[in-house]
């Protein structure tokens, strides 16, 4: 692996994004980064394009990390399967991987600098005392329905209007400009083992819901294969709680991804959002493994 990431420990944003500016360097030709956006607090929100190799037709791969700023297992897992996919091209076949490692880069700063437990960005809210919207309840599909909050002191506090919060937008234009070649979207999440698919604002599900299913139980074999942990499969309102407002929601909804997911990774919560960094490592292989079993399928879909 080229370049100066490690999985030993959790990154810095400052790390990561030096990281993720020094990739087009150290992989020439492989590889693009584009800034899609900057948060309130004036960081860039980065995309990394990773070319398939041959033509501009190839299905797309949408991930994104760190949406939620203290599931700090998420960015690592992102970087890692950037890397792993820069230093083995061939094997997920002809897929264009889009990544964004952080989403969520201002909440991500003050989860290391003031409050471990952070969850949402930290963006103005209409209270004085409380700041930040959750992004995972703030996209434009059933927003404002079950399982999100109206008070902006909630951590799961929706916005005050659907894709209200740059990191939403940012999201929303990066999978919108590639909409038809788009065919999965995952956001890893942390902690709980899971491999959850729509809907999240009702119980019911979408109509390619055996598809989904299939699909995710074939990444929760993949999963299994690296140290035999159990993921769980199945939608996210059946599994674990009703919520509106989530990206895989929109992702399916509106942006019409037929793959689209949201992972949980370790731990079952032991740990929880405060992974040991000798867990890191196996996090994010797991992740990979997932993803591979994703992009073979994507590939021959
Ligand atoms: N979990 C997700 C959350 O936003 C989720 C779970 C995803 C629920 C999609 C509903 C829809 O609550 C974490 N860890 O954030
Ligand atoms: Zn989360």
């Amino acid at each position: 692996l080229r370049g100066t990431a490690t999985f030993e420990r959790f990154m810095s944003f400052d790390e990561i994004q030096a990281h993720v500016e020094e990739l087009p360097n150290l992989y020439p030709g492989q590889v693009t980064v584009r800034e899609l956006s900057r948060t309130r607090e004036d960081r860039p929100i980065l995309l990394v394009t990773i070319h398939s190799g041959s033509d501009k037709k190839s299905p797309v791969i949408f991930v994104d990390g760190g949406m939620h700023a203290r599931e700090w297992a998420s960015p690592a897992a992102a970087l890692f399967l950037v890397g792993r996919l820069l230093e083995s091209p061939d094997l997920t076949g002809d897929v264009e991987w889009r990544i964004v490692p952080v989403l969520n880069p201002d909440g991500y700063v003050y989860s290391w600098t003031s409050d471990r437990m952070w969850r949402k960005n930290r963006g103005v809210t209409r209270s004085v005392q409380c700041t930040g919207v959750d992004i995972n309840r703030n996209f434009d599909y059933h927003w404002g329905e079950s399982g999100s909050s109206t008070r902006p002191c909630s951590s799961i506090y929706r916005g005050m209007s659907a894709s209200s919060e740059p990191e939403t937008n940012a999201l929303m234009t990066a999978v919108l400009e590639e909409r038809k070649r788009v065919k999965a979207y995952v956001s890893l999440h942390a902690y709980g083992q899971f491999v959850l698919y729509p809907w999240g604002f009702r119980r019911s599900t979408p109509k390619n819901s055996a598809e989904l299913e299939e699909v995710g139980k074939g990444m929760a074999e993949a999963i299994r294969t690296v140290e035999g942990k159990d993921f769980a499969v199945g939608s996210s309102a059946k599994l674990l709680y009703p919520a509106s407002g989530g990206s895989d929601d929109w992702a399916l909804g509106v942006a019409k991804v037929p793959l689209s997911y949201t992972m949980e990774l370790r731990d079952e919560g032991v740990a929880g959002f405060v992974l040991p960094p000798n867990q890191i490592l196996p996090a994010a292989n797991e992740a990979w493994a997932a993803m591979k079993s994703l992009g073979e399928y994507v590939a021959k879909r």
